[in-house]
């Protein structure tokens, strides 16, 4: 009979975040704090999306945010849970949310920390009235100015540079998903105990991909490069792929299939304009972030995201990320053909 002790470990995410915290020498245990309270918040927002079926709190506020979108309620009850459990642990400087222009100082009665939490409280949530998957999605930095209150230098800097990131799903379960650079791991909510429980550890983006993803309504606005990469995906890829066409138009739904399934995800901007959709802080560079530690690679379809340096808290960009070579494909179409284009302009 083996013996029950060394069976499957039961993993919490405390646990697993206690661990990851092993590997940073000198660790004060804020980042430790810091992981577990946006667990706490995740598991506060699955509560009530679970119940967005109720008219209290579903629909628009009559609101739009500084994006210029109508406001769901949900959002405001997201961004407020977020706000709540972090502005009084010491743990940051400065807070900054999708749903407001500047970026959140820390209440004079608390106590600074030693980093910058940026979030999408709640992504994807013009869906909520159609039910579908949407997620709160959190960048960390540690702070660059030396003390005081947060700055937007703290906030404004480069994907290279995140401590931590990930995302909660409110989806069929609720998971969330994190890495604190040592890989991704994702958790699912357990609901009848309140924990998330290790379900999917160390996740690497397959290496035969499955589904490409992008909004091809938009084709006729695309330059002629992404056209081209976008009719070679919907030709079959040379038929050295086996992929199908997903997109569901929730980032956070869109990249939780990409991170399991593998494939290319792309966001391009329009012709004429330099950034597509996406926002740098709150989006691109969170989930990107988690895509290279899978094994995979983000580029704007010009240049690899990881370097750039952030000029607004919020900067839009457009974005190519997925396995490296269906991204490097991407890249190379578009500036044979767009460079060529502009070479000859
Ligand atoms: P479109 C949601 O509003 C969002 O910011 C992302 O979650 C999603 O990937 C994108 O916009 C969808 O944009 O133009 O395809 O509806």
């Amino acid at each position: 009979m083996t013996d029950w002790r060394f069976d499957e470990k039961i993993v919490t995410i405390e646990r697993h975040i206690q661990d990851q915290q092993s590997h940073f020498p000198g660790a004060s245990g804020q980042l430790t704090g810091l992981l577990q309270d946006i667990a706490l918040a995740g598991k506060m927002i699955a509560s009530r999306t679970t119940r967005a079926g109720l008219a209290d709190i579903i629909g628009a506020t009559g609101d739009t945010n500084v994006q210029g979108e109508t406001v769901q309620k949900l959002d405001i009850y997201a961004h407020r849970t977020l706000f709540r459990l972090n502005d009084h642990t010491g743990r940051l400087c400065a807070m900054g949310s999708e749903e407001e222009e500047h970026l959140i100082p820390i209440p004079q009665e608390f106590e600074i920390g030693d980093y910058v939490l940026l979030f999408d409280p709640l992504d994807g949530s013009s869906n909520i009235s159609y039910n579908v998957s949407v997620g709160t999605i959190f960048t960390i930095f540690r702070r660059v100015t030396p003390s005081g209150p947060g700055t937007l230098e703290d906030a404004l800097q480069p994907m290279r540079r995140i401590v931590a990131a990930g995302y909660i799903v409110y989806g069929s379960s609720t998971m969330m998903v994190y890495s604190a650079g040592n890989g991704v791991d994702g958790f699912t909510l357990d609901p009848s105990v309140g924990e998330f429980l290790l379900s999917h550890p160390n996740i690497k983006l397959p290496e035969t991909p499955r589904y490409w993803s992008s909004n091809v309504s938009y084709y006729p606005k695309w330059s002629k490069g992404v056209k081209a990469y976008s009719d070679w995906l919907m030709s079959g890829a040379d038929d050295s792929y086996n992929m199908s066409m997903r997109y569901i138009g929730s980032m956070i739904a869109d990249i939780h299939r990409l991170l399991l399934s593998g494939g290319i995800f792309f966001y391009p901007p329009e012709v004429g304009k330099d950034e597509g959709k996406l926002r740098l802080l709150y989006e691109v560079a969170p989930m990107g972030f988690l895509v290279r530690q899978a094994g995979g690679y983000v580029s704007t379809g010009i240049e690899p995201v990881w370097d750039i340096e952030p000029t607004g808290l919020h900067q839009r960009i457009s974005v190519f990320m997925g396995n490296r070579d269906l991204v490097e494909k991407a890249e190379a179409m578009i500036a044979e053909i767009d460079g060529a284009a502009a070479d000859a302009s």
